[in-house]
């Protein structure tokens, strides 16, 4: 399996400092921005500073720490916005893959959306 990379994405240069961010939290791994057109009180990205296209691809490719420090990257930013389980209501984690997943850029990110109620996504 190979996974095309387009290095001229955004979020690869938001990574590179070539497109600002409103920076939530960045690790050794991980960076988490607010979303630029965000979709409830709470919506941050959180992505891998690794070449990835999407969840398979990290899965399959990253190393144990960037795994480490992606999750706990996602826990922390639900932590730090006040959505999760032990301060606030709770949230959502999304990630839209390739065509079918309608992913609109092409470097792995999970959506943390919270801060209101979110409502049935899956029937
Ligand atoms: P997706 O459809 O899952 O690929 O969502 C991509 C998200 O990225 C979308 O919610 C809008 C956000 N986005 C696009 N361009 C920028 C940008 O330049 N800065 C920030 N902060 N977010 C962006």
């Amino acid at each position: 399996m190979s996974y095309a990379y387009d290095d001229q994405n955004i979020f690869a240069k938001i990574l590179r400092g070539e497109i600002p961010n409103t920076t939530v939290i960045e690790t050794e791994h991980s960076l988490a921005f607010h979303d630029i057109t965000p979709q409830a009180p709470t919506h941050v990205l959180v992505i891998p500073k690794g070449a990835y296209v999407s969840f398979d691809h990290f899965a399959s490719e990253a190393g144990e720490a960037e795994i480490i420090d992606y999750v706990r990257t996602i826990g922390q930013v639900a932590q730090m916005c006040g959505v999760d389980l032990g301060e606030g209501g709770g949230f959502r984690l999304i990630s839209n893959a390739g065509r079918d997943g309608v992913q609109e850029v092409p470097h792995l990110h999970v959506h943390v959306l919270g801060g209101r109620g979110l409502g049935r996504m899956l029937q």
